[in-house]
């Protein structure tokens, strides 16, 4: 048996304006480890919410200080692998003999990004339970344990091996049922019910870990499902690849129907339309399901065959259908930037779905590269090239390049008749009173109205959250000499945070600039996303407020083409973007915006009445 040490998990969220994500930060993993590290009589917790879900980069690093804990242990998914690193780098600083344990779908042999750093001292590759208990255990002779990735004295990194043997679920202690997560559970609980995919698809990395499908014992997911129910929570959303292709299918939904038979839960799960039967689809009506989202990604013969999909027209619009008759509905994705591809191909699967009525939310995704997956080992022979960094999106095949997937998603706007990427209003600045109560004691806005109010944002700076709105007086904005200092300070110091400031509705362009320069000083993974139609610079944003409107000002970036790292350029239309109650804008708006560009920019008119 190791030592005894004091463990801290995290798991950092998708990050947003809205916080949206952050709700939905769901620690799984984390609770998994915590039930077993408490086994071993460890202490241990979680990263607790607020800190770890709406905090800044500082207020997660100040917690974690003030426990000082002797390991810290992070889940690392595309969405917040670099956050995660950048914490490891800090916590290192500041408490040298913390040991810092990467895991999650990031960390891999083959994830060469991962690989050029050094902030962390162990990575655990796969399934994390089994390794997990056996790092414990022998903590710190870790030579003999498979699933890990260690670092040498030449500075390399060296992989033990994949574990030979797979653990059996039943094993497995249920976070839930245990209390591990309550205190980061809102209203819906995240589940398994298997693990591994029947599925071998050429994009995905969840295959990769699990050989085969390994379900959960049944009577253990009812218990949750009971829990859950008694808990008053409101949805459950199965994280299982393919639901409807669960070896214990009719078991599940004759139980779950019977269980949920008021359909107080509602579920979401992801499967496959073809393979729903009348019988499948009742029963998921009267279980409570109201989403089944289904990967169509494609409907050319020789792309679905390249991703080793299937795909039969017919039962695919059968299975649809059927859904929809009992109330599920279906949320279809498609994927952008598939080898073998050109623009018409994808614009073809997307008039199929649209043509047929076979969706009630159609979505397309981008293409992302995942390390370790079958297209990442064959892109030359595919010739794919993506983004060298985290959400390693694709920018080039042979029959693509990166304008002309932008331009997939403007033609799936088009079509869908909607922003594809809204922005979302600081709720500092929301008209509609959001309710902030889950940031407790952290601040998400301040103002600088008098000068001497500039200093507040060092003094809170371990107390912020990661999205925050500056509200600056004109005679503040004026003294950039006294504020630039101190916000590119904090920007240092919390560079994942995402920042809005709302300016006098009247300030020039002049009186804007030394904002816009210091955003162009920080960069952000947002900013990365060359597939939104508008405004690729989003993680410093400015706002102005009058007469019943808010609008976001056309970044100066937006006049040039955005440079990819690989060298392609992609020309967005510059844009301001007014929020709303009324359809039309009136006519002093159009003067202000005159005022100042000799030609106005691209104004798209989002409604505050819809929500
Ligand atoms: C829920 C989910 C989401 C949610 C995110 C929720 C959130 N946190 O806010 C939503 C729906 C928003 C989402 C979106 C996306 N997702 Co997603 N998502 C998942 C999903 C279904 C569940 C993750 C999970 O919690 N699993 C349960 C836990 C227990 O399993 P696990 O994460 O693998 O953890 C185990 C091990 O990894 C390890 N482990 C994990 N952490 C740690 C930490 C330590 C210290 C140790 C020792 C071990 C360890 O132990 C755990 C138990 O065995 C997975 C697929 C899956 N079923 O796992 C995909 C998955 C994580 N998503 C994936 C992808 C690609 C995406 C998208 C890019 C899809 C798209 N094209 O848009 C987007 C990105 C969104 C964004 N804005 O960046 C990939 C991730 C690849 C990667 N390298 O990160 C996955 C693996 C699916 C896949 N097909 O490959 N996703
Ligand atoms: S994309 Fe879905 S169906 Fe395909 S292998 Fe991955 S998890 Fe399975």
């Amino acid at each position: 048996m190791g030592k005894n040490l004091k463990i801290i998990l995290i798991q950092l969220p998708i990050q947003g304006y809205d916080f949206f994500f952050s709700h939905e930060n769901i620690p799984l993993a984390p609770a998994y480890l915590h039930a077993i590290a408490s086994e071993f009589g460890m202490e241990v917790e979680i990263l607790p919410d607020p800190v770890m879900s709406y905090g800044s980069d500082q207020a997660i690093l100040q917690y974690i200080l003030d426990v000082r804990p002797d390991l810290v242990g992070m889940s690392c998914y595309l969405w917040n692998v670099e956050r995660s690193l950048f914490l490891a780098k800090e916590i290192k600083k500041h408490l040298p003999s913390c040991v810092i344990v990467l895991g999650g779908p990031e960390i891999n042999p083959e994830n060469h990004f991962l690989l050029n750093h050094s902030e962390f001292d162990i990575g655990v590759v796969g399934e994390g339970e089994g390794t997990w208990k056996a790092l414990l255990q022998s903590f710190p002779d870790l030579d003999r344990i498979s699933g890990l990735l260690l670092r040498r004295e030449n500075g390399r990194w060296e992989f033990t091996g994949y574990s030979p043997s797979l653990l059996n679920l039943a094993q497995i202690p249920s976070p839930f049922l245990k209390g591990n997560l309550h205190s980061h559970l809102k209203k819906i609980l995240w589940m398994e019910t298997v693990r591994g995919c029947v599925n071998r698809c050429a994009y995905c990395f969840y295959h990769k870990r699990y050989p085969g499908v390994r379900a959960f014992p049944l009577e253990r997911v009812f218990r949750e499902i009971e829990k859950a129910r008694s808990l008053g929570l409101k949805e459950v959303v199965f994280l299982d690849p393919c639901w409807n292709r669960n070896p214990e299918l009719r078991g599940l939904l004759e139980r779950l129907s019977e269980m949920n038979s008021d359909r107080e839960l509602e579920f979401h799960a992801e499967g496959e339309a073809e393979g729903i039967d009348p019988w499948m689809a009742e029963r998921m009506g009267r279980a409570g399901f109201v989403e089944l989202e289904v990967g169509l990604q494609s409907i050319k013969k020789e792309t679905l065959q390249r991703l080793r999909r299937r795909f039969d027209p017919d039962r695919f619009l059968k299975g649809v259908s059927l859904l929809q008759e009992f109330g599920v509905e279906v949320m279809v994705d498609l994927i952008a930037g598939l080898p073998g591809e050109d623009l018409s191909d994808i614009l073809k699967s997307l008039d199929w779905v649209i043509e047929h009525g076979a969706y009630d939310f159609l979505m397309l995704y981008p293409l992302s590269l995942l390390p370790s997956t079958e297209f990442h080992e064959r892109a030359q022979e595919f010739g794919l090239m993506a983004m060298p960094r985290p959400p390693y999106l694709i920018t080039k095949t042979l029959h693509l390049n990166a304008s002309e997937i932008h331009q997939a998603f403007l033609e799936y706007e088009k079509r869908m008749e909607e922003d594809i990427s809204p922005l979302e209003i600081p709720p500092a600045l929301d008209p509609r009173d959001r309710d902030v109560s889950f940031l407790q004691d952290l601040y998400h806005q301040i103002s600088w109205n008098q000068p001497e109010e500039i200093d507040h944002l060092t003094s809170v700076a371990d107390r912020t959250a990661y999205g925050i709105t500056i509200k600056v007086s004109r005679e503040v904005l004026r003294m950039s000499e006294r504020w630039s200092p101190i916000l590119r300070g904090y920007l240092k110091k919390n560079p994942f945070s995402l920042l809005s400031v709302e300016v006098p509705f009247d300030s020039s362009l002049e009186e804007l600039r030394p904002l816009w320069d210091l955003a162009r000083e920080h960069s952000h993974p947002v900013d990365r996303d060359y597939t939104v139609t508008h405004s690729p610079y989003r993680s410093f944003l400015l706002f102005s407020r009058a007469k019943g409107l808010i609008w976001k000002w056309p970044d100066p970036r937006e006049f040039q083409p955005l440079s990819l790292p690989d060298g392609q350029r992609v020309s967005y239309p510059p844009v301001c973007l007014v929020a709303s109650s009324q359809k039309s804008l009136p006519g002093w708006f159009f003067e202000e915006m005159e005022k100042r560009y000799s030609k106005i920019p691209e104004i798209r008119i989002w409604s505050l009445l819809e929500d």
